[in-house]
């Protein structure tokens, strides 16, 4: 070994190893930082052929004509396929995961800037691009529809005319709430405070941008895909609903993923452009996005315009919240989200609060602009949800001139009263958030700092203590009300103990960072009590995993999770029908000692989970009636979702000279339940609140009024370093599921879902000498300068 191989070995050997839950290093990392992972681009197959897809300049155009030839006749040029050829296959518009349609090639007209448009396969890869440029597109550009205030107006130029009957640009209505009785509760309120909030449009944007491999056998009319994709096996099913291709004859691999961010989703055109290319040329057909397609033509997210609305008593008790929301999704409804919820779970915009009435009305339009929606860390849009209430009950807090820290504790749902029905309907399934609070203010020192601020504030320094106390609710779900495309949302998960002991499980999830190989191993250890090192975890594969709905909405602990420690439970109840024979004593008569059954009072007389798994393959007679080997399948259905807490507390400072924000310092404490890593829920965490910092200061996918992008590079579309970030200071506490088998709940969405808030606060805070109440995101130093100056930036 090198050095630096044996060193890591050395650190590895001091870390301490549990066997189950507990601080571990991530078995993956081996293989990541070695640089042996092996992602889409790593894949290199005999005589594979490169693809490069043409996208429209324009942001709405009517495609007049396509001419080819001169593309065709190119150097190493093999295939030029336009929406025209597709159409003679049936295949130029696909579903989307929101039951829209979206076109794979565009056929009549373009409706984005960076809409496909034509591919080309070729030998390599630069010779597919030096060959889009002689494809001759002749446009006649229509008026674009940018602004979404502006979509529903009577001559806003029609972007979906290719959908039967449809005359305007209305995607849909959502309501949740009771209107009737939240204006009643309105009308009685002492205090009323009202804002306009804009969560801005953003972008995943993760590091690896999406691509996909695909190797069609015509012989054996087999297909293989691998896939930047979170979730393999819905893809899978859809590939063979829209392709007509027989799914036992679709493989789609997922390898390694480098992070997806809610990004890698959808099914996105180029991967169909891949199979076609395939299909086509008869060759293995690659297609790598560059950075820019993945900024403007990707799964978006955000971009709700919301007014949010607060009611309470003048001693600071809220009674309701009511909003309106208008949602721009883009030129296809792509959004991926349940069936029944096409806003997500919005629904949870009542927050951390015991509300006496709540309604939402919101209304979605199409736009000239890229598809997506449900993306970004998002928990299904619970961003959005907790960035409007947690601004808005900061709003009241300034109105009743109130610390927000005190209003939010005189209003949380009481440990009492869980399980809590929302007035949305929304039955969060555990939670105590006072002591998360407190905690968060202890490692705050919050009394200090609000003495600090108020002697900074008279020097004229801009000091800002922000706060954001969040509920989530992820672990999609329940079957009952939970679908993608008619597909329930439950998870598989197989377990098999070798004879000597060692494990591997199959999940339907599929990890794109989150470190599935290590925490699930560490679920079976806990259960087993065999050492996650003897564990392998494999997901990411169709052809050898479970089917499930894969890795999204922070679903992989709540859902997969529960699934892993039950299918282990299943292996010990065997195994302890075996023991029970290997002892000579009865099944009653055995305690399970992590890793061993023992006889109930004489703990000499033991076997262990290795011993029974030998047994379980080996010479001799089992219990009547039992079949060898020791393995288990599950399909998992959750009864309920998981409900995540947690309290943030930002301290920025502000220069009033430049009005750049620096964040001080940012506490985080978070309440995931059970916790199964704690470095890796660190780790999440520490990304999640990266993330935070992007979007309250610095991240925003902006158009100009023709539709063009103006983030369609990272010199643009900023996004935080480790120099925009404070060094995280973390907390805990634990309040499990009580339905979910280990009592954990997601984790994976949770900082990125409850920090924008508390930055933004704490921004407002710092700005309250101005006067100012509330100011859109992202704050750059233009937008917080103008917030100084009393001038609102138009959004
Ligand atoms: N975990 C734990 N104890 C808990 C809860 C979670 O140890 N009580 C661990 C889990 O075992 C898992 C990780 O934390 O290793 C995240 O778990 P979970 O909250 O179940 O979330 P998922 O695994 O389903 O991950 C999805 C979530 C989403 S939806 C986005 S978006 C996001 C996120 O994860 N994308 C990520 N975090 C990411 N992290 C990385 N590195 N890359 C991404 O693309
Ligand atoms: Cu909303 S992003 Mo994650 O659920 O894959």
């Amino acid at each position: 070994t090198t050095v630096s191989e044996k060193k890591l070995t050395e650190f590895e050997d001091n870390d301490q190893k549990p066997v189950g839950f507990g601080r571990m290093l991530r078995k993956e990392d081996a293989r990541l930082l070695r640089g042996r992972g092996r992602f889409v681009d790593d894949v290199q197959l005999p005589g594979m052929l490169h693809l490069a897809i043409l996208r429209s300049p324009f942001a709405h155009a009517k495609i007049v004509s396509i001419d080819t030839s001169a593309a065709e006749a190119s150097p190493g040029v093999k295939a030029v396929v336009t929406g025209e050829t597709l159409k003679g296959l049936g295949l130029a518009w696909m579903p989307t995961l929101s039951n829209d349609v979206q076109a794979v090639l565009a056929t009549d007209k373009v409706r984005f800037q960076g809409q496909e448009v034509a591919f080309v396969v070729a030998e390599d890869r630069y010779q597919a691009r030096d060959a889009l440029e002689l494809i001759d597109v002749e446009y006649e550009v229509l008026d674009p529809v940018i602004d979404v205030r502006k979509a529903l107006e009577p001559d806003a130029p029609l972007i979906r005319d290719d959908l039967d009957g449809k005359t305007n640009n209305h995607v849909f209505d959502w309501e949740t709430g009771d209107a009737e009785e939240t204006d009643r509760v309105f009308a009685e309120a002492d205090v009323i405070v009202k804002e306009d909030i804009v969560y801005p449009r953003v972008h995943p944007a993760p590091m690896e941008t999406c691509g996909s491999v695909a190797d069609f056998d015509p012989v054996e009319g087999r297909l293989r895909l691998w896939s930047t994709t979170q979730a393999p096996h819905a893809h899978r099913t859809l590939y063979a609903i829209v392709a007509g291709l027989p799914e036992h004859k679709i493989q789609v691999i997922a390898p390694d993923i480098g992070g997806g961010f809610g990004n890698k989703v959808p099914i996105y055109p180029g991967y169909v452009h891949s199979i076609v290319g395939s299909i086509v040329t008869g060759k293995p057909v690659k297609w790598m996005e560059d950075r820019s397609e993945n900024l403007i033509s990707t799964g978006f997210a955000r971009d709700y315009i919301m007014r949010a609305e607060i009611a309470a008593t003048r001693e600071g008790k809220i009674l309701a919240i009511r909003t309106n929301v208008l949602a721009d999704h883009g030129a296809f409804n792509g959004t991926a989200a349940p069936v029944k919820y096409p806003a997500g779970f919005f629904g949870v915009f009542t927050g951390s609060y015991d509300l006496m009435a709540a309604h939402c009305k919101m209304t979605a339009v199409y736009t000239n602009k890229a598809p997506g929606g449900v993306a970004y860390a998002c928990s299904f849009r619970i961003t959005e949800a907790v960035y409007l209430v947690e601004r808005i009950v900061d709003c009241l807090a300034d109105e009743l001139e109130m610390d927000p820290a005190e209003l939010r504790l005189k209003n949380f749902i009481q440990p009492d009263q869980f399980p809590y029905t929302t007035k949305t309907g929304w039955v969060y399934d555990s939670g105590n958030y006072e002591p998360t609070m407190r905690l968060a203010m202890d490692m705050a020192g919050y009394e200090e700092l609000r003495k600090e601020q108020a002697l900074k504030r008279a020097k004229g320094e801009l000091m800002g203590i922000g706060i954001a106390f969040f509920t989530e609710a992820v672990g999609a779900g329940p079957r009952k009300n939970m679908d993608i495309l008619g597909l329930g949302m439950n998870d598989g998960c197989e377990l098999r103990v070798h004879p000597t002991g060692k494990a591997v499980v199959r999940l339907s999830v599929k990890t794109q960072g989150q470190g599935h190989e290590t925490t699930f191993a560490q679920i079976i250890a806990e259960e087993l009590g065999i050492p996650p090192d003897d564990i392998d975890v494999i997901h990411g594969d169709t052809d050898n995993t479970p089917f499930g709905l894969g890795t999204y909405g922070s679903r992989s602990t709540p859902v997969s999770g529960a699934a892993a420690a039950l299918v282990a439970r299943k292996v010990r109840d065997k195994a302890q029908l075996i023991a029970s024979a290997m002892l000579e004593v009865s099944v009653a008569d055995l305690d399970w000692v992590k890793g061993a059954f023992q006889v109930k009072g004489d703990p000499g007389r033991s076997v262990t989970i290795q011993e029974i798994a030998f047994k379980a393959h080996g010479a001799g007679d089992l219990p009547e009636g039992m079949e060898g080997a020791l393995e288990a399948q599950i399909c998992y259905n959750p009864s309920n979702l998981t409900y995540p807490h947690g309290a943030y507390i930002c301290v920025v400072d502000i220069d009033p000279g430049t009005a750049e924000v620096k964040v001080r310092r940012f506490i985080a404490v978070d309440d995931c339940g059970t916790r199964i890593n704690p470095m890796i829920i660190e780790g999440q965490v520490h990304g999640g609140l990266t993330d935070g910092v992007g979007m309250a200061l610095m991240e925003m996918i902006a158009f100009d009024e023709d539709g063009n992008c103006l983030g369609a590079s990272l010199m643009d579309y900023l996004i935080p370093t480790s120099l925009e970030v404070p060094d995280w200071e973390t907390g805990f506490t634990v309040t499990p599921s009580p339905h979910h088998p280990i009592g954990a709940k997601g984790v994976g969405e949770s900082a990125t879902v409850g920090s924008p808030p508390a930055i933004v606060n704490a921004v407002v805070d710092a700005l309250k000498p101005f006067g100012v109440r509330h100011a859109d995101m992202p704050l750059t130093p233009s937008r917080v300068w103008d917030a100084m100056r009393g001038q609102a930036t138009p959004p």
